[in-house]
């Protein structure tokens, strides 16, 4: 009898592990649903954030993971800001501390950038509360359509300035949280 509760216990537990474990995705997009987006064109990869994310991944290639097992995050930052003032994107450096462009307008979104799988997103301006998630777009470097990273772009409409603040939490092992911020002007 006691064993039996063992056993059940032990199965409840390996199903909760199992269960827990975020694994790698292929090709994910979510669209944006207005206009203002898809009129203002892709995004780009640049060469900084290029160079940076394979870095990055050469890095923690070392580590060994699990067939398939999402990788934790290993990189984040503010990438690219974009608004009805300023309607192409600008794209930030990895040090940029202030954006160049003074963003405002009935419209403004800003993109984040990272590597690999986070679950806790939160992104505010001006400490507002939590911005809306509106596009999201996979990142593929090897181009093997196993995601290996994430565009999410915040949607900070109505605001005209301030700091704007990024955090993630590692979906996997070791959990672990990065932070990124940047001023909007
Ligand atoms: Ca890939
Ligand atoms: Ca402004």
């Amino acid at each position: 009898m006691k064993k039996r509760v063992i056993s059940i216990l032990l199965a409840a537990i390996f199903l909760l592990i199992s269960t827990t474990t975020v694994f790698a995705e292929n090709n994910q997009v979510k669209n944006y649903e207005g206009n203002f987006l898809k009129e203002s064109g892709p995004i780009e990869i640049t060469d900084g954030l290029r160079d940076q994310l394979k870095k990055m991944r050469e890095k923690s290639a070392s580590d060994v993971q699990p067939m398939a097992e999402a990788p934790p995050l290993s990189y984040l930052e503010v990438y690219a800001a974009i608004s009805s003032q300023n309607p192409t994107y600008e794209y930030f450096t990895a040090n940029q501390t202030s954006s160049v462009a003074d963003h405002g307008g009935a419209e403004m979104y800003i993109v984040t950038a990272e590597l690999g799988y986070g679950f806790q997103r939160h992104a505010k301006i001006a400490n507002s509360a939590f911005l809306p998630e509106v596009q999201y777009q996979m990142i593929d470097l090897d181009n093997d359509s196993i995601v290996d990273g994430w565009f999410y772009w915040w949607d900070a409409s109505g605001y005209d300035s301030g700091l704007f603040t990024y955090e993630n939490r590692s979906a996997n092992y070791p959990f672990n949280t990065m932070f990124d911020s940047i001023i909007i002007k």
